[in-house]
């Protein structure tokens, strides 16, 4: 799938993992350079570059960001199982990397909102480990206060965790009018799942922003399953990155970085493969 350039012992284990094939030299590398599978585009011209070079200290960020997010999410589950976390819990283990990639690739003055799957989100956008386990467990200390729970946790420039299937994205289209309103230069990221997709209050969503031109990207993260419907079940087109019919579209295996250059070019879709485990 990939051909990845690098050089560090011990990176052979990856190899199975990633799908990637791996050169090796006799000393550490300060970076990598990756050839990745061409994108999936929908009415764009041009994609994202099929070439991406990452530095070690980028690599070990991500490394780190997606290990503490499956540690809390791994932490949450077991204390879920026993009780000490009341209500819903959603677990974003095995999303990580959608979380990590896209703060990457944006700036802390772009808002985002999600859905009910937020703990990781939540963390990304700078609520300590203690304000995401404290709020599960329904404590003062919690970024909410405790009154939130898994599904409501809210930083700067983070809306939220919500909790009814779909309803973010027009909200997510309110906060990117309000940008636009206020001339500022950032976009807003509009993530729901796959189920969420089929609802229409997205489709008159799409058509307002790109009928007003709002800076929006809307992120289907496409897990492959709405409680335990498959995809192919629910939605006569699972290209959902298409599915904004006259947005622009694209569907991505892994991350990318070119999102700052779709700025000032009004809506655009993006769909990310992904599993939650
Ligand atoms: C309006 C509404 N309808 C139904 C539900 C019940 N519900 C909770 S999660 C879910 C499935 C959502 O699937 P998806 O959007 O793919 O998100 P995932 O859980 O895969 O991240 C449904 C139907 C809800 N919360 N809100
Ligand atoms: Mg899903």
């Amino acid at each position: 799938m990939l051909a990845l350039q690098c050089a560090s012992k011990g990176l052979s284990q990856f190899q199975g993992i990633l799908g990637v094939a791996l050169r090796f030299s006799s000393s550490l590398a300060d970076e990598a350079t990756f050839d990745l599978q061409p994108f999936k585009l929908h009415k764009l011209e041009s994609g994202p570059s099929t070439t991406a070079t990452l530095t070690r200290d980028d690599a070990l960020t991500y490394y780190k960001q997606m290990q503490v997010i499956r540690r809390m999410e791994t932490a949450a589950g077991n204390l879920y199982k026993s009780k000490i976390i009341r209500g819903f819990c959603h677990l974003y283990s095995g999303q990580e990397a959608c979380c990590v990639g896209m703060e990457s690739a944006i700036e802390r003055d772009d808002p985002v909102i999600t859905a009910y799957r937020a703990h990781g989100w939540t963390y990304m956008r700078g609520v300590s480990l203690v304000g995401v386990l404290s709020e599960l467990t329904g404590r003062k200390t919690g970024c909410a206060q405790g009154k939130g729970g898994s599904m409501h946790m809210y930083n700067y420039n983070f809306f939220g965790g919500n909790g009814i299937v779909g309803a973010q994205v027009p909200l997510g289209a309110g906060i990117g009018f309000a940008l636009k309103y206020q001339k500022k230069p950032n976009i807003v990221v509009a993530l729901y799942g796959d189920g969420a997709a089929n609802q229409g209050q997205l489709f008159e969503t799409y058509n307002l922003a790109k009928l007003w031109n709002i800076p929006i990207i809307f992120v289907c993260e496409n897990n492959g399953y709405g409680m335990g419907t498959s995809v192919d079940r629910a939605a006569a087109s699972t290209d959902y990155y298409t599915r904004g019919d006259y947005v622009p579209g694209i569907w991505l295996p892994y991350k990318s970085r070119n999102s700052r250059s779709k700025r000032k070019k009004g809506p655009h879709f993006s769909t990310e493969r992904t599993y939650v485990v």
